[in-house]
């Protein structure tokens, strides 16, 4: 083989060496090109893409080794290779976006697939929950009485002995007290018997200012063994009027208007004489019964009538005990059992149904 120095003298033997050095590096960096995009064709995952970005353009990568080999480049040669090698980079560059560009488009069609939403399937119905009878009948009550005038008034279901009996004219020892027997807490809180502390701490807060016009709902707690008419826990409605000139008519009036509403326009009351302690003069209400007309059938045991309600002229000893003068003031109250009113409505045969959850049972009331 002939070596360089005998062809050539001077600056020409230079130039051959140069010309000889410039073509070896553009034909790796074409073959690294050609294998380059060959491998990038038959890629199919964007993991192998990567691997083969880093492989080709990466720090450590295959381009840059041989980019190394520029330094034994004279002033000439090196922008004549560096213009190649960035050809070279810009070629798998691109490659590389397109099909990184398609891996994209790829993910993009396959998650708008599987996350295909149908409009036009119907909806599902989510299960929904209706009021229990007792709070039904609760804001029946409630909604007849706003109709004419009232407030509600709530408050405390542990009560002292002073509002529960004291200031209802219960005073210790009264044995009317022995007719309600109390879940007593300490000697002097129990749970409430009936909600009527609610209406003393009413007229209390009420200073004196008339009119108190007030219906107290709420849960009230007595000693008794359970059966199919008693529980130990129950709810009230009760009702409290006060001002000047209030009358027994007054009552009477209010009453026949609440039962027409509640039971229907042809119901009728009858007032029959009774006693409470906290009113003087007492009477036990019926209505005419709402089953037969007043005709009598087993609901109103063939008598006509159903009791539904006490109530009373305000004993002048509780006007006092709520800061109303009894010669300038007089009022009225009454008080109903929520699920009597409930059961004689509805045809209910035994309290029990109210507290057992028994969805059968609650869910009948839905519609009404
Ligand atoms: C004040 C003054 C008077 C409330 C009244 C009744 C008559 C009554 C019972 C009905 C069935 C209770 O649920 S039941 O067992 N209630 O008969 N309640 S008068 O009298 C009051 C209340 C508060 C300040």
């Amino acid at each position: 083989m002939r070596l360089p120095a005998e062809r050539f003298v001077g600056v020409e033997i230079y130039k051959w060496i140069e010309g000889g050095r410039t073509k070896v590096m553009k034909e790796k960096l074409e073959a690294l090109k050609v294998e380059a995009l060959a491998k990038l064709q038959e890629v199919t995952d964007p993991q192998t893409l990567n691997d083969l970005r880093v492989k080709y353009l990466g720090k450590k990568g295959e381009l840059t080794e041989v980019l190394r080999g520029m330094g034994g480049l004279s002033a000439e040669e090196r922008p004549v290779i560096g213009q190649v090698a960035n050809l070279v980079r810009s070629a798998i560059e691109d490659v590389i976006a397109v099909k990184q560009e398609a891996f994209v488009q790829q993910e993009t069609q396959a998650r708008l697939q599987a996350e295909k939403v149908d409009v036009t399937l119907p909806g599902r119905a989510l299960p929904q929950g209706g009021l229990h009878p007792l709070s039904r009948v609760i804001r029946e009550i409630e909604d007849i009485f706003i109709g004419m005038g009232y407030k509600v008034a709530e408050g405390p279901e542990v009560e002292t002995d002073y509002y529960n009996f004291e200031a209802l004219n219960l005073p210790k020892n009264h044995p009317a007290r022995d007719m309600q027997d109390s879940f007593y807490l300490t000697e002097d809180l129990l749970m409430r018997t009936q909600t009527s502390p609610v209406q003393v701490r009413t007229m209390l807060e009420m200073n004196g200012e008339t009119p108190v016009k007030i219906i107290c709902p709420g849960k009230v707690f007595r000693r008794d063994d359970d059966d199919a008419t008693h529980s130990f826990q129950f709810h009230q409605i009760e009702g409290l009027v006060i001002g000047r000139n209030i009358r027994m008519s007054d009552l009477k009036g209010t009453l026949q208007q609440f039962v027409s509403e509640m039971f229907g326009p042809n119901t009728r009351i009858r007032l029959r004489p009774s006693f409470f302690p906290f009113t003087e003069p007492s009477v036990e209400v019926d209505v005419s019964c709402f089953k037969c007309g007043g005709d009598g059938c087993r609901l109103c045991k063939q008598s006509g009538w159903l009791e539904i309600l006490g109530s009373g002229m305000v004993h002048p000893n509780v006007l006092r005990a709520g800061g109303y003068d009894p010669e300038v003031y007089s009022g009225f109250a009454f008080g109903m059992g929520v699920e009597r009113i409930a059961m004689l409505k509805y045809g209910i045969d035994d309290i029990r149904n109210f507290y057992i959850n028994d969805m059968g049972f609650v869910k009948q009331f839905k519609g009404i």
